[in-house]
């Protein structure tokens, strides 16, 4: 059995910081974590995970506001829950347990179409309010959408049932004074998703040819704001002016920027000053550009180990 190796790192962010930066390790799990979960009414529940291959345990996104991380896992066999919360620090070396987000309760299996089923993308927005989103289940043929108010005692409202089930990977948030709009991409489709908060509508709009898998945003306070988005099957880097996709269009032609070097990305982010950060399948570090230049990969950071897949978050 090959002891799974999983820390989280943080970094200090200033405006110079593209190319150098220091890292803090914060806590490492050499072999195992340990789940914060009720030890009576479902003990064997708990005791899976615990006992499971450890291998199995496999963070998908991270979110940070406050004091707190919040961490999505594939919900392998053996791991109950798929969205867990710990603190940024800790008095004790010991690494923290994990602690199922928002409740214990809120958790379901298959089936459960009124709870998280399986969580796939997070993102919190500028009220404080941690979006989730649940690619659901074949038994409710529905995927959704979550809202946890993480500045308001993590209220928890499901706020959109999605037409379609499946394959969701990611989302970013575009708050605009003509309201909220989430993009989304979904892996093996030749589409992104539109959701708008206020109309509680969603709908699909054709990238023909063009499969997305990670996706970014260009900063609130640069319009026209563009979405970056990177290829599932290419090593493809596209953007797409989100202007169209607020105003309803069905159809959009990405622009291919360039391709990544590396491998295909797994994961991106952008900062408030337009850099963009990518990672990427089987690779253990991350890569930037500086989207007010000519498309230009620079090695940012590089994570001790080997990785399969590695998750990152600003906290901004
Ligand atoms: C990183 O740490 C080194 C040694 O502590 C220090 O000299 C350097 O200024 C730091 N760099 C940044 C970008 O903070
Ligand atoms: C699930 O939804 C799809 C698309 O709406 C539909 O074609 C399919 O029959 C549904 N399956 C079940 C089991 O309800
Ligand atoms: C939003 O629409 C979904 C169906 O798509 C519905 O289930 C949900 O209750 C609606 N939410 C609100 C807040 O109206
Ligand atoms: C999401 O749903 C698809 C089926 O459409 C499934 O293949 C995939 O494993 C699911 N992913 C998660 C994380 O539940
Ligand atoms: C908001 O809507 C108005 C009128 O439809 C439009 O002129 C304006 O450009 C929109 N603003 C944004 C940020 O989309
Ligand atoms: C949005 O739609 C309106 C009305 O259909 C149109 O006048 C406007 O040019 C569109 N804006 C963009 C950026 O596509
Ligand atoms: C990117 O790669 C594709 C093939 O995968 C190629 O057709 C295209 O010309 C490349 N584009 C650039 C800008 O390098
Ligand atoms: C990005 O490029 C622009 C234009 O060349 C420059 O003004 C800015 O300082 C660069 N940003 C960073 C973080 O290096
Ligand atoms: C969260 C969870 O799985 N709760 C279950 C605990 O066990 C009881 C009894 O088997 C179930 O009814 C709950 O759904």
């Amino acid at each position: 059995m090959t002891p799974i190796f999983v820390a989280i790192f943080l970094l200090g962010l200033s405006s110079q910081m593209a190319t150098a930066a220091n890292f803090t390790l914060v806590y490492e799990w050499p072999d195992k974590w340990e789940c914060e979960c009720p030890s009576e009414a479902n003990s064997t529940k708990v005791l899976s995970i615990e006992s499971s291959n450890p291998g199995y345990i496999d963070p998908q996104f991270m979110a940070v506001y406050g004091s707190r991380i919040f961490i999505i896992l594939e919900k392998h066999v053996g791991i109950p829950v798929s969205l867990v919360s710990l603190p940024t620090s800790s008095a004790s070396p010991a690494p923290p347990k994990l602690t199922p987000f928002p409740s214990w309760d809120m958790h379901g299996n298959d089936g459960d179409c009124d709870k998280i089923e399986s969580s796939r993308g997070l993102e919190v927005d500028s009220v404080g309010k941690l979006w989730v989103l649940d690619n659901g289940s074949s038994k409710c043929n529905y995927s959704k959408i979550w809202s946890i108010d993480l500045a308001n005692n993590d209220q928890t409202k499901l706020i959109h049932r999605f037409p379609f089930y499946g394959h969701l990977n990611d989302l970013v948030l575009d708050e605009t004074p003509n309201g909220t709009f989430a993009y989304i991409t979904r892996w093996f489709e030749q589409n992104i998703v539109v959701f708008s908060l206020e109309r509680n509508q969603s709908w699909t709009v054709d990238t023909p040819g063009i499969m997305f898998f990670s996706i970014a945003i260009s900063p609130m306070n640069q319009e026209p704001r563009q979405l970056y988005l990177g290829g599932w099957n290419s090593k493809g880097l596209y953007s797409i002016s989100v202007a169209a996709l607020r105003n309803g269009t069905l159809t959009a032609n990405p622009k291919l920027i360039g391709n990544w070097t590396t491998s295909k990305s797994y994961r991106m982010l952008m900062d408030k000053h337009g850099t963009l950060f990518s990672a990427f399948w089987y690779k253990n570090y991350v890569k930037s550009w500086n989207t007010s230049q000519p498309f230009l990969e620079r090695r940012f950071i590089k994570v001790g180990r080997h990785q399969y897949k590695m998750s990152f978050s600003l906290n901004i």
